[in-house]
């Protein structure tokens, strides 16, 4: 649910309907931490002969055996008299990534502040990765010449940082090319801590003390800023990169804009009420990852910090030797407003490789339950039980496949979380065991923000777990319930409280698992803080300004509520969606965008976004089909619906004062256009499955970016409209009144036609009818597709149908392709009930096997389809042999043939011969 309406008609009301914005969250200019960046990074480039004024003291260079570290002191100078110690840390991961630190001794400071830590915050690494990252010993360091050093790292050793001493500089090789510089435009700075009286002998020329001490912006006037300028900042230049992408969440496009005339990409989650399409602004939620490309090699950046954040980008054409090259580098500028320098630099040879690279330090995102990959039906709100039963009722009366109902805040008395309004819901376990029935689940939302005088809120104050104000009190605010507390997820003590809420055998859902939550409202939005969010001065657990740890709050609100469904379900996967996030956060939830509107313009950039949260290993993402504000045209319904069919979290939602749209509202043909894209996502849900059990295994994407697949085709870069969902290359409608899209294949792979195997060739654009009840989708050639063709009510009603393999043969008559199987629920997997299996097919011989797992299951293959324009070969059977030899039939038709009833079991390995 979105926005408090009544602050949203109070601004358009006094600042004009297109002020909104504007209004509520700070620009550049208006923040004082991002506003001295950009004035001191334009006074550093405006002076040729600048020179950086840190620099590392050799003399304290030192190797640390314990952890395979680099440490030594950087030096800031001030002034002839001041030098400012910054230590740094450098390690080599595995993976060959390779992090900087650099932090500041505060060790001298005096911090009137009791309630405070006086260190740089330094934990958002505790919550980003999946673990302490591991040190590699397995590098060469050479030591200290000519004012530089350098470690050589890598098997091959093909990557090498050189680290400049003075000025300080790190230049990153790769196969002995420049990739990386930092420091390149000499943008590093870190303001030390000093007092408002001591700040003029502290400034240098080049900076600027604008809102240092106090903040002059609307609602953030109370900022206490106790430790005045404390922000971190450095530029990052890619060599040779024009295309760098990431760092979401924005609503815009997947190859990020150059920033120089613009507001720079802010990194800050904000509820964002309203948001607009080719933006900057933040939003709910942050990956401060951004993941680089160019033809032969693809590189990332990790910026590790979860304080409000800015990133400038620049584009430009390099000169060699006075002549213009078609070479372009990007230059970065990342911008915190404090916290410790904590930078990953990632170098792989694909962009799959740095994307993986990335996970292997964050974390994989969760396998689902496969219920979750089905299709979720939401709106604010579904008003009682009545209302959810007939929702399903009507799924069921027109013939329509759905897993999912959800309730938005009003299912509970007086928006008090943990409870629900009697009279609408007298007996939620009795709804949920009559969803059971039909295989559905039910999702209801819980928010952070506790309406104060009830009993949750008195106990989470009792127990000393609510967020602080700036005098180490209960901060209390507004949100839905009117005043509220916000529950303190930072703190290890919440996480008891909050398991007994969610215990088994309460009024919240009886001892349902068919119940699942929704996390909304985490950023944490606050109707009357500064930018709709909490004052930064306010204290989390640990004696930090949620200054610092802003951004992960989110994450450990939607971590916590995990936990306690672990705890509550004994062996369910629990599902989560949140509407905050922070990189780390793929490991246990899914996210969506947020509230976008029923209008084309936010269903085109919806495809963008989710693009971008798979290139930064969120992928279990999804926009609101049918789009959140306003009443979407039949035609616009149906083409999100068939869009929507795509995003791996597939849901749909309307704002309280929408008219009705569930699927058979629009009546037909529209109504049937909408089943049919959906029985494609259920009998695709093997192939959703299998995508997702990859990326938890590996970290690869769900749903690929195009030039994640032909990375070496330049015209690939910028296309953000197509994607491959496995084998299927897919470009949804996204104009109104389109009859055909002009579809781009991006390499001389065969492609064929979902429906009709038509065949399409060639690198370039392809025309392809695309009236309303039509999806353009491909077939990649060289791919094999599992799907499930009777598609039932529910997923769960599924589970025990035959399997159909889709073999689409490359030129050569070749083909591969897997498939994960599993129960769908709980972690029985991990013990190995599950199976993996790889299927290949090349001359005329499909072979499967076992990659790993030993389930039993039963499925069979009811028949496997082979396209291609050799099947035309093809006789009227086929030899299956496993264990022992049978024959089974083949029909044959346009450009494909189908071997019937094969009669394999899964389980053991087999062949057919065709
Ligand atoms: C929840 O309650 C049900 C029925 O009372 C019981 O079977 C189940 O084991 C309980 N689960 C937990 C985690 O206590
Ligand atoms: C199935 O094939 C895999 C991969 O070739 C092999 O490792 C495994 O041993 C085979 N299993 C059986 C039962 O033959
Ligand atoms: C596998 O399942 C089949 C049928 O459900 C059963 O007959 C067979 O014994 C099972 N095999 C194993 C190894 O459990
Ligand atoms: C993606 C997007 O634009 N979301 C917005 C959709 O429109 C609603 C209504 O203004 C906004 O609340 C969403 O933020």
């Amino acid at each position: 649910m979105r926005l408090f309406q009544f602050f949203l008609l109070l601004t358009i009301y006094l600042h004009g309907a297109f002020a909104v914005k504007e209004y509520l969250f700070k620009k550049c200019a208006q923040s004082g931490f991002c506003n001295r960046n950009r004035h001191f990074a334009s006074q550093v480039a405006e002076n040729v002969d600048y020179q950086s004024r840190y620099s590392i003291d050799e003399s304290t260079l030192n190797y640390i055996e314990s952890d395979a570290s680099i440490v030594g002191d950087i030096f800031k100078t001030v002034s002839d008299s001041t030098k400012i110690r910054f230590p740094f840390i450098i390690n080599i991961l595995e993976n060959n990534n390779i992090r900087l630190r650099i932090d500041e001794d505060r060790s001298q400071i005096k911090l009137e502040n009791k309630l405070l830590k006086k260190e740089r915050y330094n934990e958002a690494s505790k919550y980003a990765f999946n673990g302490e990252p591991k040190s590699s010993t397995n590098y060469k360091f050479n030591q200290i010449s000519n004012g530089k050093f350098s470690i050589v790292y890598g098997d091959k050793n093909q990557y090498e940082a050189i680290i400049y001493t003075t000025p300080f500089k790190i230049v990153v090789n790769y196969n002995g090319e420049e990739q990386l510089v930092l420091n390149d435009r000499s943008f590093l700075n870190i303001e030390h801590f000093r007092t408002e009286d001591e700040n003029d002998v502290n400034l240098t020329p080049e900076e600027s003390s604008f809102n240092s001490f106090h903040d002059d912006f609307k609602d953030s006037k109370d900022d206490s800023l106790i430790f005045g300028p404390e922000s971190v900042a450095l530029d990052v230049s890619f060599n040779g990169f024009k295309h760098v992408y990431g760092i979401p969440e924005h609503a815009d496009t997947l190859s990020l804009k150059d920033t120089s005339e613009s507001e720079p990409y802010r990194l800050y989650n904000v509820d964002i009420f309203e948001y607009e399409t080719d933006s900057r602004l933040p939003m709910y939620g942050v990956i401060p990852f951004m993941v680089a490309h160019k033809v032969g090699l693809s590189a990332g950046i990790f910026w590790v910090n979860a304080a409000d954040t800015y990133v400038d980008i620049k584009k430009t054409e390099n000169q060699v030797d006075n002549v213009l090259s078609s070479k372009t580098d990007t230059k970065t500028h990342w911008i915190s407003e404090n916290g410790i320098l904590d930078i990953v630099i990632l170098i792989g040879e694909t962009p799959t490789d740095v994307t993986k690279s990335y996970a292997s330090l964050t974390g994989n995102v969760q396998l689902p339950q496969l219920f979750s990959l089905g299709y979720h039906q939401c709106r604010w709100n579904y008003n009682d039980e009545e209302d959810v039963l007939q929702i399903t009722e009507n799924f069921d009366k027109y013939d329509i496949p759905y897993d999912v109902i959800w309730l938005d805040v009003e299912y509970t008395d007086s928006k008090k979380y943990f409870t629900w309004k009697k009279e609408l819901f007298p007996d939620p376990e009795r709804m949920l065991n009559k969803l059971d029935e039909t295989g559905r689940t039910l999702v209801a939302i819980i928010d952070p923000h506790l309406k104060t005088d009830y009993e949750v809120s008195d106990e989470v104050i009792k127990q000393d777990i609510a967020l602080k104000n700036n005098k180490g009190e209960p901060f209390k605010g507004h949100c839905w319930p009117g005043e509220s507390v916000w529950f303190d997820s930072f703190n290890p003590k919440s996480q008891k409280y909050w398991d007994h809420l969610f215990r088994n055998g309460t009024g919240l859902a009886g001892d349902a698992t068919n119940f699942h939550i929704w996390n909304d409202m985490n950023e944490p939005s606050v109707f009357s803080g500064p930018e709709t969010s909490s004052p930064k001065d306010l204290i989390t657990y640990g004696d930090w300004e949620i200054r610092s740890d802003h951004n992960v709050y989110g994450l450990t609100f939607h971590e916590a509520t995990y936990e306690s469904l672990t705890k509550r379900f004994v062996n369910k996967r629990p599902f989560i969606l949140t509407r905050a996030y922070y990189s780390g956060s793929q490991r246990t939830a899914s996210m969506w965008t947020g509230d976008n509107m029923s209008k084309w313009e936010y269903l085109k950039i919806s495809l963008p976004m989710i693009l971008t949260s798979n290139v930064v290993n969120m992928p279990f993402a999804g926009a609101d089909v049918g789009g959140f504000f306003g009443n979407p045209s039949k035609e616009l319904l149906t083409r999100w619906y068939q869009a929507g069919i795509w995003y791996p979290f597939f849901r749909a939602h309307a704002h309280i004062d929408s008219r009705r749209r569930e699927p058979w509202v629009p009546g037909e043909p529209y109504t049937s256009h909408i089943r049919d894209a959906l029985k494609i996502r259920y009998a695709l849900l093997p192939l959703i499955y299998t995508k997702f059990y990859e990326s938890s295994i590996t970290g690869s994407p769900v749903v690929d970016p195009l030039f994640y697949i032909t990375p070496e085709n330049i015209k690939s870069f910028e296309i953000e409209d197509e994607f491959y969902f496995g084998g299927l290359l897919v470009k949804p409608v996204t104009d109104e009144g389109a009859e055909s899209v002009e579809i781009y294949i991006p390499d001389d792979e065969i492609h064929y036609d979902y429906e009709t195997y038509q065949t399409y060739q060639g690198e370039g654009d392809h025309h392809i009818e695309a009236p309303l009840g039509k999806i353009p989708i491909l077939i990649r050639g060289g791919t094999i597709t599992p799907r499930k063709d009777r598609v039932r009510r529910s997923s769960k009603l599924m589970k025990y149908d035959p399997y159909t393999l889709v073999v689409a043969l490359d030129s050569k008559g070749d083909a591969k392709g897997t498939l994960y199987i599993d129960d769908g629920e709980t972690f029985d997997y991990e013990n190995g009930d599950y199976l993996y299996i790889n299927f290949e097919v090349s001359n005329n011989e499909i072979k499967s096997n076992v990659n790993s797992g030993s389930l039993n299951a039963s499925n069979k293959v009811e028949k496997i389809i082979i396209i291609g324009s050799s099947t035309g070969g093809i006789g009227n059977e086929a030899t299956v042999s496993q264990g022992s030899e049978w024959t089974t039939s083949i029909i044959s038709g346009e450009n494909h043939a189908v071997i019937k009833s094969p009669g394999v079991k899964l389980n053991e390995n087999w062949s057919i011969k065709f």
